[in-house]
Protein backbone atom coordinates (compact mmCIF):
# COMPACT_ATOMS: atom_id res chain seq x y z
CA UNK A 1 0.00 0.00 0.00
CA UNK A 2 1.21 3.58 -1.11
CA UNK A 3 1.74 5.56 1.99
CA UNK A 4 -0.71 8.44 0.80
CA UNK A 5 -4.00 5.85 0.01
CA UNK A 6 -6.23 6.25 3.36
CA UNK A 7 -6.22 2.67 4.98
CA UNK A 8 -9.43 0.74 5.45
CA UNK A 9 -10.99 1.03 8.94
CA UNK A 10 -9.15 4.60 8.81
CA UNK A 11 -11.75 7.42 8.86
CA UNK A 12 -11.26 11.20 9.00
CA UNK A 13 -12.86 12.05 12.17
CA UNK A 14 -10.21 9.34 13.93
CA UNK A 15 -7.22 11.20 11.86
CA UNK A 16 -8.09 14.72 12.77
CA UNK A 17 -8.80 13.31 16.32
CA UNK A 18 -4.72 11.56 16.38
CA UNK A 19 -3.31 14.96 14.21
CA UNK A 20 -5.21 16.70 17.23
CA UNK A 21 -3.70 14.92 20.04
CA UNK A 22 0.04 14.25 18.77
CA UNK A 23 2.49 16.05 17.02
CA UNK A 24 2.29 13.57 13.67
CA UNK A 25 1.78 14.90 10.13
CA UNK A 26 -1.04 13.01 8.81
CA UNK A 27 1.30 11.44 5.74
CA UNK A 28 3.23 9.88 9.24
CA UNK A 29 -0.16 8.55 10.65
CA UNK A 30 -1.59 7.01 8.02
CA UNK A 31 1.69 5.35 7.27
CA UNK A 32 2.04 3.97 10.74
CA UNK A 33 -1.18 2.56 11.00
CA UNK A 34 -0.80 1.01 7.44
CA UNK A 35 2.55 -1.16 9.30
CA UNK A 36 0.82 -1.22 12.34
CA UNK A 37 -2.34 -2.98 10.34
CA UNK A 38 0.39 -4.78 8.33
CA UNK A 39 0.96 -6.49 11.60
CA UNK A 40 -2.22 -6.81 13.76
CA UNK A 41 -4.00 -8.60 11.00
CA UNK A 42 -3.92 -11.93 12.79
CA UNK A 43 -4.31 -10.18 16.87
CA UNK A 44 -7.87 -8.77 15.77
CA UNK A 45 -6.98 -5.04 15.25
CA UNK A 46 -4.20 -5.26 18.56
CA UNK A 47 -0.35 -6.25 19.10
CA UNK A 48 0.20 -9.06 21.61
CA UNK A 49 3.61 -8.99 22.63
CA UNK A 50 5.79 -10.50 20.56
CA UNK A 51 4.06 -8.99 17.49
CA UNK A 52 4.42 -5.77 18.98
CA UNK A 53 8.36 -6.59 19.64
CA UNK A 54 8.36 -7.33 16.12
CA UNK A 55 6.84 -4.24 14.57
CA UNK A 56 8.57 -1.90 17.38
CA UNK A 57 11.99 -3.69 16.49
CA UNK A 58 11.48 -2.86 12.92
CA UNK A 59 9.88 0.60 13.45
CA UNK A 60 13.08 2.16 15.19
CA UNK A 61 15.48 -0.49 13.52
CA UNK A 62 16.26 -1.82 16.97
CA UNK A 63 18.40 -5.24 16.97
CA UNK A 64 17.78 -8.60 19.54
CA UNK A 65 19.23 -6.97 22.18
CA UNK A 66 16.30 -4.61 23.00
CA UNK A 67 14.09 -7.58 23.60
CA UNK A 68 13.89 -7.76 27.06
CA UNK A 69 13.27 -4.22 27.27
CA UNK A 70 10.78 -3.79 25.14
CA UNK A 71 9.05 -7.04 26.56
CA UNK A 72 8.81 -5.04 29.64
CA UNK A 73 7.91 -1.89 28.14
CA UNK A 74 4.93 -3.45 26.78
CA UNK A 75 2.87 -2.67 30.03
CA UNK A 76 3.55 0.89 29.47
CA UNK A 77 1.69 1.12 25.93
CA UNK A 78 -0.73 -1.59 26.73
CA UNK A 79 -2.99 1.28 28.67
CA UNK A 80 -5.84 -0.87 29.23
CA UNK A 81 -3.78 -4.32 30.51
CA UNK A 82 -5.99 -5.96 27.92
CA UNK A 83 -2.64 -8.09 26.83
CA UNK A 84 -2.57 -5.85 23.40
CA UNK A 85 -1.52 -2.97 22.21
CA UNK A 86 -4.29 -1.36 19.54
CA UNK A 87 -3.45 1.25 17.54
CA UNK A 88 -4.88 4.27 19.85
CA UNK A 89 -2.18 2.98 22.51
CA UNK A 90 0.44 2.73 20.35
CA UNK A 91 0.10 6.35 18.85
CA UNK A 92 -0.11 8.23 21.98
CA UNK A 93 3.05 6.53 23.35
CA UNK A 94 5.08 6.50 20.13
CA UNK A 95 4.40 10.29 19.46
CA UNK A 96 5.29 10.80 23.12
CA UNK A 97 8.57 9.03 22.47
CA UNK A 98 9.68 10.96 19.13
CA UNK A 99 8.06 14.41 19.75
CA UNK A 100 7.73 14.63 23.33
CA UNK A 101 9.66 17.08 25.68
CA UNK A 102 11.65 15.57 28.08
CA UNK A 103 9.54 16.24 30.79
CA UNK A 104 6.91 14.05 29.34
CA UNK A 105 9.34 11.35 27.59
CA UNK A 106 10.39 10.88 31.77
CA UNK A 107 7.10 10.40 32.88
CA UNK A 108 6.50 8.12 29.99
CA UNK A 109 9.66 6.30 31.45
CA UNK A 110 8.39 6.20 34.52
CA UNK A 111 5.70 3.73 33.97
CA UNK A 112 7.89 1.77 31.91
CA UNK A 113 9.68 1.56 35.21
CA UNK A 114 7.00 0.73 37.36
CA UNK A 115 6.33 -2.37 36.34
CA UNK A 116 3.24 -3.29 39.17
CA UNK A 117 1.74 0.44 38.40
CA UNK A 118 1.24 1.32 41.99
CA UNK A 119 2.89 4.52 41.05
CA UNK A 120 6.25 4.04 43.05
CA UNK A 121 9.46 2.10 41.90
CA UNK A 122 10.97 -0.16 44.32
CA UNK A 123 14.33 -1.67 43.91
CA UNK A 124 13.48 -5.17 42.38
CA UNK A 125 11.55 -2.78 39.39
CA UNK A 126 14.95 -0.62 39.15
CA UNK A 127 16.98 -3.69 39.30
CA UNK A 128 14.85 -4.86 36.61
CA UNK A 129 14.49 -2.45 34.02
CA UNK A 130 18.03 -0.64 34.49
CA UNK A 131 19.74 -3.82 33.39
CA UNK A 132 17.42 -4.13 30.29
CA UNK A 133 18.47 -0.69 29.49
CA UNK A 134 22.02 -1.54 29.71
CA UNK A 135 21.61 -4.41 27.43
CA UNK A 136 20.04 -2.19 24.63
CA UNK A 137 21.83 1.28 24.85
CA UNK A 138 25.13 -1.12 24.98
CA UNK A 139 26.45 0.97 27.85
CA UNK A 140 28.24 0.05 31.12
CA UNK A 141 28.04 1.28 34.09
CA UNK A 142 31.36 2.50 35.55
CA UNK A 143 33.19 1.54 39.04
CA UNK A 144 34.32 -1.71 40.35
CA UNK A 145 31.37 -2.77 42.06
CA UNK A 146 28.66 -5.13 40.92
CA UNK A 147 26.15 -4.06 38.84
CA UNK A 148 23.64 -4.76 41.28
CA UNK A 149 25.37 -2.99 43.76
CA UNK A 150 26.06 0.24 41.33
CA UNK A 151 21.88 -0.03 40.61
CA UNK A 152 20.73 0.66 44.07
CA UNK A 153 23.10 4.15 43.98
CA UNK A 154 21.15 5.13 41.22
CA UNK A 155 18.54 4.31 43.57
CA UNK A 156 19.70 5.80 46.05
CA UNK A 157 20.11 9.00 44.55
CA UNK A 158 16.94 8.99 42.95
CA UNK A 159 15.10 8.35 46.41
CA UNK A 160 15.61 11.94 47.55
CA UNK A 161 13.56 11.98 50.64
CA UNK A 162 14.66 8.21 51.79
CA UNK A 163 11.78 6.48 52.01
CA UNK A 164 13.07 3.47 49.59
CA UNK A 165 10.59 4.54 46.95
CA UNK A 166 10.96 6.71 44.25
CA UNK A 167 7.80 8.81 42.84
CA UNK A 168 7.31 9.80 39.46
CA UNK A 169 8.26 13.61 41.03
CA UNK A 170 11.56 12.08 42.08
CA UNK A 171 12.44 10.51 38.85
CA UNK A 172 11.45 13.21 36.62
CA UNK A 173 13.05 15.71 38.58
CA UNK A 174 16.84 13.88 39.23
CA UNK A 175 16.37 12.74 35.53
CA UNK A 176 15.57 16.46 34.17
CA UNK A 177 18.19 17.99 36.33
CA UNK A 178 21.37 15.26 36.02
CA UNK A 179 22.62 14.04 32.35
CA UNK A 180 24.31 11.07 33.99
CA UNK A 181 21.49 9.79 35.45
CA UNK A 182 19.19 10.70 32.67
CA UNK A 183 21.45 8.10 30.32
CA UNK A 184 21.65 5.43 32.02
CA UNK A 185 18.02 5.31 33.12
CA UNK A 186 16.32 7.13 30.05
CA UNK A 187 18.23 6.12 26.80
CA UNK A 188 16.93 6.62 23.20
CA UNK A 189 14.02 4.32 22.50
CA1 LIG B 1 -4.52 -2.56 25.33
CA1 LIG C 1 5.97 -0.18 41.25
Amino acid sequence: MRSKEIPPNLNEDQIKFWLANTDLTKEELVKWYSEFYEYARANSGGLDKDSFIKFFSKLRHKKKNSDDFFKLAFNAFDKDNSGTVDFPEFIVAFNIISNGDLKKRLEWMFEVYDLNNDKIIDRQEIQTIVKAVLKMSKKKLVGDQTDETKINELFENLDNNENNKITEDEFVENCMNNVFMREILSPDI
